[in-house]
């Protein structure tokens, strides 16, 4: 028998500025009718689409979501620029994914007491590295002053959830003894904010958990990882085909395809029951059913979604404090979801306690984690 694997420390990073829906709708609306005047020939004559308005009751009623935070705001509501407008860093200067990393892996490590040294390796798993290499986690490890080694890792939705996996089975195997495991989703590049079906979807985020053997873990809110889950099943229905053969493409390198695109409805529909299935498995693993469970983190992408997969699972709706909801003023932050929920709404669970952490999502992926609050 292995010692238990326990999450010591978890870290959040919120981007200071912030969206409303009706500040994206408005910048949306204007580019539309701006569009629409410039194209109306075509339009006409059927060769172009007219672009439709957006609206924040739609928003809000499909998604939950009433306003995100974002890195980097400038740009990103101008309808000449529709992306936000980051400035380009020089390779002495720290990168801007590292930069939140390095501030969500801060944090992570002083609520678990530790510091730099204690620490073996770092995965940085997130849905986009700003490059391929050198790798953003080599990186953040440099500049936090962490021996050892890290890499980064790429499963879009489920890229935290799979690093958590990651860290645990390292912990497990001896190969590492402490893993910082960072989620930097620095998403807004990404966004075709000229798109009313996704232009509201996305904000930007970094967490960080910190994965650890009971042995060493003195903090004072300690998770055990009974175990983890993970699922993979190959879907065109999110999808980006922005990468690094884009320049060799004799296409536009920027054209809506390349960004983040996807047949929501569809997502919806299959992604649900696959989700609810997963969990009711993963907790079966464990003689637990849905009604042990004290809190759900899931995964926040959609409210509808987190709606229909309670029930399907609980037989009921649960409460705000039984499956907090954190889309609602983050959005859709890809892989981060449910660890935004688990460090705002982790403190107050008792010893023994258990919780239920999912990401479900593009690929399409599913994660979970079964945790155990230890006394
Ligand atoms: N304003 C007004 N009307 C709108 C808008 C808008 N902004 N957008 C769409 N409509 C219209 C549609 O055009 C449609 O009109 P019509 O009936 O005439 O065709 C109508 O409203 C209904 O549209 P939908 O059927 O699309 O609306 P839904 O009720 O299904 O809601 C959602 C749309 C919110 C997208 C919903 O389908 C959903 O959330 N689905 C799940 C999606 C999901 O979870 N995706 C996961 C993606 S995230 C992920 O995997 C990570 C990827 C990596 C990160 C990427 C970062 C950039």
């Amino acid at each position: 028998m292995t010692n238990p694997v326990v999450i010591s420390g978890v870290g959040l990073w919120t981007p200071p500025n912030s969206v409303s829906n009706q500040e994206l709708v408005d910048s949306y609306n204007a580019y539309a009718d701006a569009f629409n005047a410039q194209h109306r020939e075509d339009i006409e004559a059927g060769r172009v689409e007219a672009k439709p308005h957006s609206s924040a009751e739609f928003i809000e009623k499909a998604s939950g979501i009433k306003s995100r935070h974002v890195y980097i705001k400038e740009g990103i509501l101008d309808i000449e620029r529709m992306r936000p407008a980051i400035p380009e860093r020089s390779d002495d200067a720290l990168s801007h994914q590292a930069e939140i990393a390095v501030a969500a892996a801060r944090s992570a490590l002083a609520a678990a007491n530790k510091s730099a040294a204690d620490v073996d390796a770092v995965i940085v798993s997130c849905a986009y590295t700003q490059r391929a290499y050198p790798a953003i986690a080599i990186e953040v490890q440099a500049e936090l002053g962490i021996q050892g080694f890290g890499f980064d890792m790429l499963v879009a939705c489920s890229a935290a959830t799979f690093g958590v996996h990651r860290a645990y089975d390292m912990v497990k195997a001896g190969s590492a003894g402490c893993v910082l495991v960072i989620n930097p989703e620095l998403v807004s590049p990404q966004i075709n904010y000229t798109d009313r079906d996704s232009h509201f979807i996305f904000g930007d985020v970094a967490t960080a958990m910190l994965v650890e053997s009971s042995t060493t873990a003195n903090a004072e809110h300690c998770f055990e990882i009974l175990s983890t889950k993970a699922v993979t099943q190959f879907s065109n229905n999110i999808r980006s085909n922005f990468g690094y053969m884009s320049r060799a493409f004799d296409g536009d390198p920027y054209a809506a395809d390349k960004l983040f695109h996807q047949e929501g409805r569809k997502v919806f529909k299959e992604v649900c029951p696959m989700a609810a299935e997963h969990i009711a498995a993963h907790l079966g693993q464990h003689q637990l059913t849905p009604a042990d469970v004290r809190r759900w983190w899931l995964h926040q992408a959609n409210i509808n979604m987190n709606t229909l997969i309670s029930k399907k699972l609980l037989g009921r709706l649960p409460d705000n404090n039984e499956a907090p909801i954190v889309l609602d003023r983050y959005a859709n932050t890809a892989s981060a979801g449910s660890i935004i929920a688990f460090a705002l709404h982790h403190e107050d669970l008792q010893a023994g306690d258990y919780g239920l952490l999912c990401s479900f999502g593009a690929g399409y992926s599913i994660g979970s984690l079964v945790l155990q609050k230890q006394a």
